[in-house]
């Protein structure tokens, strides 16, 4: 006899009480209230295939509310994926067990994205439903027809992003878009009488969304809502009622089963409650192949689509772009031209030309902006906009919705086949830093394009100059910062960023700045992170070390140093996370001994200091602002905080005793 839908989903109950049981610790309320929505998803609508996780056409499938984490590994275990085995999951949460404590797209091919973070997981998945739709825009039904379901608890629906990516996908009219609200009323501090009076289905409809409730214990129920949602054109909020912790008899219903083991007693009682007499961690042979058949569903499916991709013309190019392939024959003709003709520009122009050689060479990226595109010079000529409209357009206006582009943009780069950049003011990475955390922790392939880089900007004042936001990306591991000086430097770092695999914040100049690359190089100076632009003429005493706009200022430096027979090397620094990953001996040429006092180290940057002294050794000197800017005009402002040569010039003369 075949299993009942019900029996398939106690089996995600069980593995999430044994797993949080044996852990003792981990969620196991969420996968037990929504095992049936899931059960029902798993085997009669998600398109996936566990013979090969990464079948560019499947469904994704993105567990929003992640500390619910045992539900996708349950899922995964036992619609037959190669990984996680049964051992995993009896090593949930520990050290080397793919079976983390949220569930991590490092970690498992099942798993579309890191979520954990409430809220991410649906602003992902908008990026990847906008991915979708994109591709199948150029590539047709054939290739590229799939949809993204989402399970999101209460808290994903608090989560402030929420609002923003719920308003783009409204806006995008992703009707390919369907999400499962896990609606058990519960979250960690009880009953969310305590903390929410919205109709939160007044508000998905107000942003023109498809709503859509069902009795979420109940999968004939589930199935109904989700034929409801994918009959319907706009993107869809199916509202679950469910309970939390559903078959535990004492505790079902109750915050209790949120976040901790049930304990054996209720365990007990919960195997009672369900009718499940197997052991911890053992699936009864009927419910194990009820399952594996489940997993089978799409193999059919996912031979035809081979079979059309193999007669398709488009074939070869559809696979370099799912396999990330990105030329750099832009790159080359580029820098001879501004080698020919050096543009006095700010960088963030100096972008803008280099995307109009990117965009034109490289089909894959997707550009936007968080409502400044004429700031951040993010959009090249002829750029069509991606809309409901033209899903194949290149350009997204996000709106001013800084955090939801950001993680619109990891649901892009997870999807595949496309790359996105999108810009803001440096400032506001703030309003984006979770997403970016993301980024950097999935390696996910997004290039943020952050202008008005530092007080430079001048008139908008302290709110809008950053200060300390330079070294606190820096300090991100898994994140490459580039703050490139001039139009070569910016091509140089916008070639690194589309061959680099993680994520690379670009901070850009809103002001115009002097070309200090000006000859041809055999090599791509950026790439090692820091390089010497000049040496010293006379007998060398001071390495200045420069970023961005105050490289020319460090030039200025030099030369006035050498008029006073002082020898200065002047360093270029655009990517400290790129120095300090070469080799030794290249950063002793560059940076010799720091401890040594026979040459001060300077660094100039139009930033917080913090750090710096990593370079030039605390007996060195730090030119930066450790204060708020001030409104006013640039050159106003850099001769203010003392970012001129004439200012730094003495500071140093004063530390050599001269
Ligand atoms: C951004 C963020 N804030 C806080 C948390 C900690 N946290 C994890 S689950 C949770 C409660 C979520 O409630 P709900 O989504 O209703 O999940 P349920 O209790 O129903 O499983 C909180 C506050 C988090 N993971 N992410
Ligand atoms: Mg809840």
């Amino acid at each position: 006899m075949q299993p009942t839908q019900r029996r398939l989903a106690n089996a995600i109950r069980a593995l999430a009480m044994d797993a949080v049981e044996a852990a003792n610790s981990g969620h196991p309320g969420m996968p037990m209230g929504m095992a049936d929505a899931a059960t029902t998803l798993f085997t009669r609508y998600l398109k996936y295939d566990p013979a090969d996780p990464k079948w560019p056409d499947r469904d994704r499938f993105v567990l929003s509310a992640g500390h619910g984490s045992m539900l996708i590994y349950a899922l995964l275990y036992l619609t037959g994926y190669a990984e996680p085995t049964i051992e995993d999951i009896k090593r949930f949460r520990q050290l080397g067990s793919p079976c983390a404590g949220h569930p991590e797209n490092y970690e498992l091919p099942g798993i579309e994205c890191t979520t954990g973070p409430l809220g991410q997981g649906l602003a992902m998945a908008v990026g990847m439903a906008v991915a979708e739709r994109h591709l199948n825009a150029i590539y047709g039904d054939s290739l590229v027809d799939h949809r993204t379901f989402v399970i999101a608890g209460d808290g994903c629906l608090m989560e402030g992003v929420n609002h923003e990516a719920a308003g783009l996908a409204g806006h995008l009219k992703l009707g390919r878009m369907i999400v499962l609200w896990d609606d058990n009323r519960i979250t960690i501090d009880g009953s969310t009488d305590l903390s929410r009076n919205e109709d939160v289905i007044a508000r998905y409809a107000a942003m023109g969304w498809h709503t859509v409730e069902c009795d979420g214990l109940d999968g004939n129920a589930v199935a109904r809502a989700l034929d409801a949602a994918i009959a319907d054109e706009r993107p869809s909020l199916v509202r679950c009622k469910t309970i939390i912790g559903y078959g535990a008899p004492n505790k079902q219903g109750t915050a209790a089963t949120h976040g901790a083991a049930l304990g054996p007693d209720e365990v007990a009682a919960a195997r009672k409650e369900l009718g499940w007499t197997s052991p911890p961690f053992e699936i009864p042979a009927d419910v194990a192949a009820g399952w594996r058949k489940a997993g089978q569903r799409s193999s059919v499916e996912r031979a035809e689509w081979h079979r059309r991709l193999a007669a398709s013309k488009q074939r070869a190019e559809f696979e370099a772009r799912i396999a990330g392939e990105i030329s750099d024959e832009w790159l080359k003709p580029y820098l001879a031209e501004l080698i020919a003709n050096p543009p006095k520009v700010a960088t963030r122009k100096s972008s803008e030309m280099a995307l109009e050689a990117i965009n034109a060479a490289i089909p894959a990226t997707i550009g936007g902006s968080a409502d400044l595109t004429g700031s951040n010079n993010t959009k090249t000529k002829g750029q069509e906009t991606l809309d409901a409209g033209n899903y194949g357009g290149r350009y997204i206006y996000y709106g001013i919705r800084e955090f939801g582009m950001a993680a619109a943009m990891n649901g892009m780069a997870l999807h595949g086949g496309v790359v996105p950049y999108g810009g803001t003011f440096l400032v506001f990475t703030d309003y984006c830093r979770p997403a970016i955390r993301l980024s950097a922790l999935q390696g996910a392939k997004v290039i943020y394009v952050m202008t008005h880089d530092s007080i430079g900007l001048g008139e908008d004042g302290p709110t809008h100059q950053p200060i300390e936001h330079l070294q606190s990306l820096r300090a991100m591991p898994q994140l490459t910062v580039y703050r490139p000086a001039d139009a070569v430097e910016t091509a140089e770092c916008w070639a690194l960023a589309l061959a680099h695999e993680g994520p690379s914040v670009l901070a850009l100049t809103r002001q115009n700045l002097r070309p200090v690359r000006i000859r041809a190089e055999k090599h791509i100076l950026c790439a090692r992170g820091a390089y010497r632009l000049r040496g010293a003429k006379a007998d060398r005493k001071v390495i200045l070390i420069a970023t961005g706009s105050e490289v020319e200022i460090a030039l200025d430096v030099a030369d006035q140093l050498e008029a006073e027979g002082i020898g200065a090397d002047v360093v270029s620094m655009p990517s400290t996370d790129r120095f300090d990953a070469q080799e030794a001996a290249y950063r002793e040429d560059i940076l010799p001994d720091v401890s040594n006092r026979e040459i001060l180290r300077v660094s100039i940057e139009a930033g917080a200091t913090i750090g710096w002294e990593r370079y030039t050794g605390l007996h060195g000197l730090r030119i930066g602002i450790d204060q708020y800017g001030a409104s006013a005009p640039a050159p106003d402002l850099y001769k203010h905080f003392g970012f001129t040569a004439e200012a730094i010039l003495p500071k140093i003369l004063e530390k050599l005793g001269k």
